[in-house]
C-alpha cells in the first residue's frame, strides 16, 4: 500500500493514533524502529536541529531537503509540517507538487501570516484571512499528483487569542475547502479547550492535536471526543538537545570521556540502526571481485 493511503486510514478508522516526530534520518529510524505509525516531520524539530529558528529561517526548499532524507531512511509515512505554506497558495502548490512526487504521506498548513511564528513563543500570532487560507487548501488539493495525499488545515485561532466560536466557524469553512482533517492547536496546560472544540466539532472530520502543553490529559480522553492523531511533535528533538548538553558538559568536566561511555549508544547501536549488516548481503550479491 502506498505510504499516503496508508496515513489516510489511520486518520480516518476512528481510533486516535499516537505518532512521534522526527527531524533526521537518524531520529527517522528510531521513530520507525519503536513501531510508530507514522512521522510527524516537524518544522519546530527540523529548524531547531538546523540551528535555526522556528520562523520560516530556513526555506521550505532547506526543510525539503531533510524531509528527503527521513523519507528516503524508513518506510512508514511521513506527514510534512507545511508551517503557513512558505507564501501564498502559489508556494503552496510548488511544496505539495514536490512531496506528492516524493511519496510523503500529506501537509499540515497552518492559518497563521507567513513568516510565522512558534506557537509557543509570546507574542502576537496573526492569522491569515479565512478566504486566503482557504485558497491554500483548494490549491493543495488540486495539486497533488497522489489521490490519498492528505491536506490538512490546522487552525491557530485559539493560539492567537480568538474565541471558540471563531477557531470552530474557521475549522468549518477549511473543512468545507476541502480540508481531510482539522489540526486544532493550544497553547493552554489543561487541555480544556479542546475538549470542548472537539466535543463542538463533534467527528465533522478528523481531529489532529499536538498536546506539547497539555501533556497530563490521557489519549482515551482525547479519543472519546473524536481525535483521531496524537502528535507528540518535538520530544526526539528536545531528548537529544537535554542529553548532548549533559554528555558535554561531563567530558569537558571529567576530561575524560570514560566516565559516559556507557550513557551513550555504543558503535554497534549505531551500525544496527542503520542496518550495516544489510551491506555484507549487498555485497554477495553485487560487490562480487573478478
Ligand atoms: C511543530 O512541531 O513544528 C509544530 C507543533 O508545529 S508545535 O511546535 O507544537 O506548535
Ligand atoms: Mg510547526
Amino acid at each position: 500500500m502506498n505510504p499516503a493511503k496508508t496515513f489516510r486510514n489511520l486518520l480516518n478508522d476512528n481510533r486516535l493514533e499516537l505518532i512521534l516526530e522526527a527531524h533526521n534520518g537518524l531520529s527517522a529510524r528510531v521513530v520507525e524502529e519503536a513501531n510508530y505509525a507514522a512521522i510527524w516531520a516537524s518544522g519546530l524539530s527540523i529548524s531547531s536541529s538546523m540551528g535555526l529558528r522556528d520562523c520560516n529561517e530556513a526555506s521550505w526548499s532547506q526543510i525539503i531537503n531533510i524531509v528527503e532524507l527521513i523519507y528516503d531512511a524508513v518506510n512508514i509515512p511521513i506527514l510534512f509540517d507545511g508551517d503557513s505554506g512558505y507564501g501564498n497558495f502559489n508556494n503552496v502548490r510548488h511544496i505539495v507538487k514536490r512531496l506528492s512526487h516524493y511519496g510523503i504521506a500529506g501537509i499540515s498548513i497552518e492559518d497563521k501570516l507567513f513568516p510565522k511564528m512558534n506557537s509557543f513563543i509570546n507574542g502576537e500570532h496573526t492569522l491569515t484571512p479565512c478566504n486566503e487560507f482557504i485558497g491554500k487548501i483548494k490549491a493543495a488539493q488540486d495539486t497533488k499528483t497522489n489521490d490519498d495525499f492528505v491536506v490538512i488545515a490546522r487552525t491557530e485561532a485559539l493560539i492567537a487569542g480568538m474565541d471558540m466560536d471563531a477557531a470552530l466557524e474557521r475549522a468549518e469553512r477549511y473543512h468545507v475547502a476541502g480540508a481531510d482533517a482539522i489540526f486544532i492547536h493550544s497553547k493552554k496546560s489543561d487541555g480544556m479547550e479542546i475538549i470542548d472544540f472537539a466535543k463542538k466539532w463533534n467527528r465533522r472530520c478528523p481531529l489532529i492535536v499536538a498536546p506539547t502543553t497539555y501533556t497530563t490529559l490521557a489519549l482515551e480522553t482525547l479519543e472519546q471526543v473524536g481525535v483521531s492523531l496524537y502528535i507528540c511533535a518535538n520530544h526526539l528533538m528536545r531528548a537529544s538537545l537535554h542529553n548532548m548538553k549533559n554528555i558535554a558538559r561531563e567530558i569537558k568536566e571529567q576530561q575524560s570521556i570514560h566516565y559516559i561511555d556507557s550513557q551513550i549508544s555504543s558503535l554497534s547501536e549505531v551500525f544496527n540502526i542503520l542496518d550495516y549488516e544489510e551491506l555484507k548481503t549487498a555485497e554477495h550479491k553485487y560487490g562480487l571481485k573478478l
